[in-house]
């Protein structure tokens, strides 16, 4: 049997984070498998578009930033009851900036914990509650939370922090029937770079310089595959990285 097939409807998954790179991807990927979803994101405009790309599939958009705990609250509470997702992908997260610590931006500092962090601690709060007997929550690691690298260190921190939540929370819901899951990618080319280097798309595209990254579907068919175990297997974590990256550091990268 299928993880918690709840009678007599599909199972519901609610990604963060579903405006680009690999939430994005997800929504394709589940709404393919069945699923109906609940997406969300801070861009209204993204969001809208995708709900008419993916379909019926797609019951709600939600518009909230996670690292505002009141407005996270106020947007989950309006899932209705028979909506309360099945599967919780947390994958809304950044990293902004790559100084070293001496040179840290405080602002940079404070975006990367309150959203990677603190985000995901509030929308697992606000919705754990109501998650039912054998349901899923998924939590967006990173290779970046098991091995530390130069002017990675605050978001090091908070990926390392994943780890560490992903573990708590699943002893405090193993109780309860919720199983929980970590995805840690490697280096995968999003809109991450983007975002870290803040715009500077020169410094953004040399990091996928030479090799092959992981693209946002091969992160997507990861989170499918353990959305997609019977119902008495959890499979804990996936480390999933290019082929041509064998630690955060080395890679192999072809000169140009
Ligand atoms: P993208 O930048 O493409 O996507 C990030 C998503 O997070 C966007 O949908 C963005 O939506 C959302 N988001 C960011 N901040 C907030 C916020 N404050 N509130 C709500 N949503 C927010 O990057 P990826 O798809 O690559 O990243 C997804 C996750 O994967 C992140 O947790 C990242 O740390 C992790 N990761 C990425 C890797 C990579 O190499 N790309 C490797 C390993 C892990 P919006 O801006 O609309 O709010
Ligand atoms: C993103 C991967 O190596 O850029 O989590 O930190 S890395």
């Amino acid at each position: 049997m299928k993880k918690n097939e709840p009678q007599n409807r599909a199972r519901v998954m609610l990604i963060t984070g579903a405006t680009s790179g690999f939430g994005e991807s997800t929504a394709y990927h589940a709404a393919q498998a069945g699923f109906q979803l609940i997406l969300t994101g801070r861009r209204q405009d993204r969001l809208n578009a995708l709900k008419v790309a993916v379909g019926p599939a797609v019951l709600m958009i939600l518009v909230f930033d996670v690292r505002d705990r009141e407005a996270t609250a106020h947007a989950l509470a309006s899932i209705p009851d028979d909506w309360v997702p099945d599967v919780l992908v947390n994958n809304a997260g950044l990293a902004v900036g790559k100084e070293p610590l001496d040179e840290g931006l405080y602002e940079d500092w404070n975006r990367m914990i309150d959203t990677n962090v603190k985000g995901l601690l509030h929308v697992s709060r606000e919705l754990a509650p109501r998650m039912r007997f054998g349901s899923q929550i998924i939590n967006m690691g990173s290779i970046a939370g098991r091995q530390a690298y130069g002017g990675g260190a605050v978001y090091n921190a908070s990926k390392f922090a994943v780890v560490g939540l992903t573990q708590a929370m699943r002893i405090d819901l193993l109780p309860r029937g919720i199983q929980v899951s970590e995805v840690a990618p490697g280096a995968a080319k999003t809109e991450f770079s983007n975002v870290r280097f803040k715009a500077d798309a020169q410094m953004a595209e040399d990091v996928y310089q030479g090799f092959e990254p992981l693209s946002s579907q091969d992160v997507a068919e990861a989170v499918m595959f353990i959305a997609d175990r019977p119902q008495h297997v959890c499979i804990q974590e996936i480390l999933i990285a290019p082929a041509a990256q064998a630690s955060v550091n080395h890679l192999r990268r072809i000169q140009l």
